[in-house]
């Protein structure tokens, strides 16, 4: 399938649907358990920051209307997963991870397939022949916060490609392009071959990018790589790599960049690709 015909038929809402589809079935749906007393204090806090926001900017009927039709619309285009990880999850993740004194993590987005194929390290994840951008090797080492040295713990990466598309949220990609569970060696250290990925705009033809239009936003997260990292008897970190002088790291439309995140990787000695180590150090559980 050409470029071209690809970046047609890819959208807002076969993403959002596959993102929401995705979720469905993840396990994630309906595990907490919240007494009435709890439910009722935190609908009742968020209800009365809106009444507040009403109040205050004297908000119309014609501006509710708005709201509820794109609400619906949202739903529609299958974008809950989308909008709830890009302009909320980073809170609930600062949240979840605040006592940790191991590596930062961040939000894990709503792209994330579990049980991606296993590959020992060095590994080079699952790509096109012909796939763009420039080789990239991601090594490092996975320890404890306890300084013991991980052997065998699990990384697995999954990242966009040149285009800004996700295997499995995009037609047209082999279905498990640029997404690996990658096996640490006996002393936790890891090798990844890949390619850098580029600087991925959510998408702007559905009700998220009519928010952000409406709003006169930008679209752009910087590039990153996704990586969650486990071993046994360890917290699960939940991490995303980005990297030095990218434009958008300082104003991710995700707020999800963290300065302990951001690489800087140097070219390899051949100059055909860039290298850079990067550590992960698990909390206990
Ligand atoms: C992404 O690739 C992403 O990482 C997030 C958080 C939201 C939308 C798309
Ligand atoms: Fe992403």
């Amino acid at each position: 399938m050409s470029q071209e015909v690809q970046d047609l038929e890819a959208s807002a809402a076969a993403s959002g649907n596959a993102a929401t589809d995705r979720f469905r079935t993840s396990g994630k749906t309906g595990t907490a358990v919240a007494s009435p007393e709890r439910v009722s204090l935190i609908v009742n806090e968020v209800l009365g920051a809106v009444y507040d926001t009403v109040r205050k900017h004297q908000v119309s009927y014609a501006e509710f209307n708005v709201l509820k039709a794109w609400l619906i619309s949202v739903g529609e285009d299958g974008e809950w997963p989308l909008f709830l990880d890009v302009w909320v999850e980073h809170v609930v993740e600062e949240v979840a991870t605040g006592d940790r004194s191991g590596s930062k993590g961040t939000i894990e987005g709503p792209y994330y397939i579990p049980e991606a194929p296993t590959l020992t390290t060095p590994a080079t994840l699952p790509m096109r022949a012909d796939e763009a951008g420039t080789p990239l090797l991601l090594s490092g080492q996975v320890t404890g916060t306890d300084g013991a040295a991980l052997g065998g713990a699990i990384v697995e990466i999954w990242h966009a490609d040149d285009d800004g598309f996700y295997s499995q949220f995009a037609p047209g990609l082999p279905e498990w392009n640029l997404r690996a569970t990658v096996i640490a060696d006996d002393n936790g250290n890891f090798a990844i071959n890949t390619i850098q990925p580029a600087p991925y705009q959510i998408p702007t033809d559905g009700s998220c990018g009519k928010l952000i239009a409406a709003a006169g936003w930008h679209a752009w997260r910087p590039a990153h790589l996704h990586l969650k990292v486990s071993a046994p008897g360890r917290q699960l970190l939940t991490a995303q790599l980005y990297f030095e002088g990218d434009t958008h790291l300082s104003d991710d439309i995700a707020s999800a960049v963290k300065s302990e995140l951001v690489l800087r990787p140097t070219p390899t000695a051949d100059g055909a690709g860039r290298e850079v180590t990067y550590d992960f150090v698990l909390d206990p559980e």
